[in-house]
Formats: structure tokens, C-alpha cells, sequence
């Protein structure tokens, strides 16, 4: 070899060994962060997921872990954070299976000096420091109440066709829907059933024909749950019951266009899980990285979405949640 030649090769091997060594500084000084979905295999959550994904990329320095058990159990979540702790990771955001069943393991986790946040579905105000709720509680529920009031022109039996029974977040919405159904014009309704397809599509779609058989005169089932909504309407098209019992709630755009179509749901409505997941994941970096405490009174800076504000419960929400119909659901369908 030539000495030209050989420089050259001295060259680049220390050119190699320093991008090594900087590649492996950024991972060293990456933080972990893990979010724990109620279960993997559901829609909401992948798109939650890619919004964490996006958070991770923008911040630079967020190793995100996407985790949940198969089946939305508070039991699997619990050995998940288990094995979380066990890891070191820095943070956790989780959309809770049980409001109480998970505080133990949350406090666990906080006490081995790992930030812990929920969103979505809360995990009880001692298990985590706040809670990040899509859109506020009270605005959820009624919007369920009035597009299954608008659709079956206000009078009519109506059915809920929950996610799991302990899930926070669907219990909150439903104790909301009973209270407003005492509103004068919600007086022609009549709840006539509350049933659970814990979040399995099969289960969902069992319980939804289960409702039909048990109530011949239902007007509307209300499901404020992605799986369950997506399951019900296949239900009602099925049995062939479009047109006569109308299926509503909350759910995604991509899973329901098919459904708006062919009239077995005449309007839904949904945030953007994909901010959803982002905020999670830039809320749990900006404690981490200390430019927000998250105690009540005070704000949180996450990027894009700019800001959340605490309130004095430990809890947040974001905007306000939209309606789909047929007008629009195509042009959304390509995103979440
Ligand atoms: C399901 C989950 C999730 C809920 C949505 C609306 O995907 O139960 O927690 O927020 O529905």
C-alpha cells in the first residue's frame, strides 16, 4: 500500500470510529419512555402510537417503548409496569385498564424515580402525576346523547355497549350520560341496557346481538368505544336492522367509513388519537427534562400542541370532540 494510500485508510477508519462513538452517545443519552396502552391489537392505540413515534422523532433524544397486554387486564398492565421498573426506563404513560388496581404499581414506579402520566383512560390521582384527558368528560358524554338523539329524532329506547367495566374513562362517559338523560330534551330516551364487549371485537359483536333479541324496539346503541362501535355496526348490518336500530359513540374515521355508507351509522364522533399519543409522550419529556413540574396551576409545554394547563383535580383536557357523517368521514378516514 502507498503512504497516500494508507492515510487515506487511517482517515476513515477514525472518521468510522467517531460516528460510532457519537451513535452510541446519543443512545446512552436518550430517555426511555414506555406507553402502556389498555391492549395492543386495537386501531386507537396504534394511532396513539404514531403519535408517540412523531413526539420521539421531534424531541431527538425520547427512546419510545410501545407496550399494552393483549387483553385490556389491569393484571397485565400491572406485570408489564413491573417489568418497566425492572428496566429503568425514565417514563411511563399509560391509558389505564382500573382507576385503583393500578395506583400500587404506579406509586412503585414514581418511588424508583420514574415519571409516570396517563391519558386516555386515568390511572387514580395517586398513582400518577397528572392525567391527560382527550377532550373534557361532560362535553363526551352529552355529544354521545345528542347524536343518538338527533339520528332517532328523540325518542326511542336506547342501549350503551361498553369497552371493559372497569375501564375509567368509558365509566366517567356513561355516569355522564345518565346524569345528562335527566335533561328536559333528552326526555324521550329511555336507557334500557348497559352492556360490555370489553374492548374484543367478538365479545362486542355478541353483546350487540344480544341487545337486538333482548330489546325488539331498541332505537340507537350508544358505544363510546372504538372496538365496541366498529362491532356494533357490523352487528346491526348483519341482522339486517339498518335503518331500524342506528349505532353511534365514539370512534375512527378509517373503521367506519364502510358503516356511514351504508347507514347503519348516521353520525360519530372522536379526537385525534395521533395528537393524543404525541402529548403523551412530549408531556412525559418536558417533566422529565424538568421545563414543567405538572403540579396543578401550572402548565406543561408540548410542542406542536402547544400547551396543557393543570387543573387543580390533577387532570387535563384537550379540545373539544368532532363529529363525523357522511360529509366528512372519507377525508378523515386516510389519517386515524
Ligand atoms: C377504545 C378504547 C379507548 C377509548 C376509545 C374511544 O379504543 O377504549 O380507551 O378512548 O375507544
Amino acid at each position: 500500500m502507498t503512504k497516500q494510500r494508507k492515510n487515506r485508510v487511517a482517515t476513515w477508519l477514525t472518521l468510522v470510529a467517531t460516528c460510532l462513538s457519537a451513535a452510541s452517545a446519543a443512545a446512552e443519552t436518550k430517555v426511555r419512555v414506555a406507553m402502556v396502552v389498555k391492549n395492543l391489537g386495537n386501531g386507537f392505540f396504534d394511532a396513539a402510537h404514531q403519535g408517540g413515534e412523531d413526539a420521539a422523532k421531534e424531541l431527538g433524544d425520547v427512546e419510545l417503548i410501545y407496550t399494552g397486554p393483549t387483553k385490556p387486564t389491569a393484571e397485565g398492565q400491572i406485570e408489564i409496569i413491573n417489568s418497566l421498573i425492572a428496566q429503568k426506563v425514565n417514563a411511563i404513560v399509560i391509558s389505564a385498564n382500573d382507576p385503583d388496581a393500578l395506583i400500587p404499581v404506579c406509586k412503585k414506579a414514581a418511588q424508583r424515580g420514574i415519571t409516570v402520566l396517563s391519558f386516555d383512560s386515568g390511572v387514580g390521582k395517586a398513582g400518577r402525576i397528572f392525567q391527560i384527558n382527550p377532550s373534557n368528560p361532560e362535553l363526551i358524554g352529552l355529544k354521545q346523547l345528542q347524536m343518538a338523539a338527533k339520528t332517532i329524532g328523540g325518542k326511542g329506547e336506547i342501549a350503551i355497549l361498553s369497552a371493559t367495566t372497569q375501564a375509567t374513562n368509558q365509566n366517567t362517559w356513561i355516569q355522564v350520560m345518565k346524569n345528562d338523560l335527566k335533561r328536559p330534551e333528552f326526555a324521550g330516551l329511555k336507557l334500557v341496557d348497559v352492556v360490555y364487549g370489553d374492548d374484543q371485537s367478538d365479545k362486542s359483536y355478541r353483546e350487540a346481538v344480544g341487545l337486538f333479541r333482548k330489546h325488539p324496539d331498541l332505537k340507537a346503541i350508544i358505544a363510546p368505544t372504538t372496538v365496541g362501535i366498529t362491532a356494533a355496526a357490523k352487528a346491526v348490518t348483519d341482522e339486517k336492522l339498518v335503518g331500524k336500530v342506528f349505532v353511534t359513540g365514539l370512534g375512527l374515521p378509517s373503521e367506519l367509513a364502510g358503516h356511514v355508507r351504508s347507514g347503519a351509522v348516521d353520525t360519530f364522533a372522536i379526537w385525534n388519537p395521533i395528537d393524543l399519543g404525541y402529548t403523551a409522550v412530549y408531556a412525559a419529556h418536558s417533566v422529565l427534562a424538568g421545563t414543567a413540574s405538572g403540579k396543578p396551576g401550572t402548565e406543561v409545554p408540548v410542542g406542536r400542541m402547544k400547551s396543557l394547563k393543570i387543573d387543580p383535580n390533577g387532570e387535563t383536557a384537550m379540545s373539544e370532540p368532532f363529529v363525523f357523517d357522511k360529509a366528512n368521514v372519507d377525508k378523515f378516514a386516510k389519517f386515524f
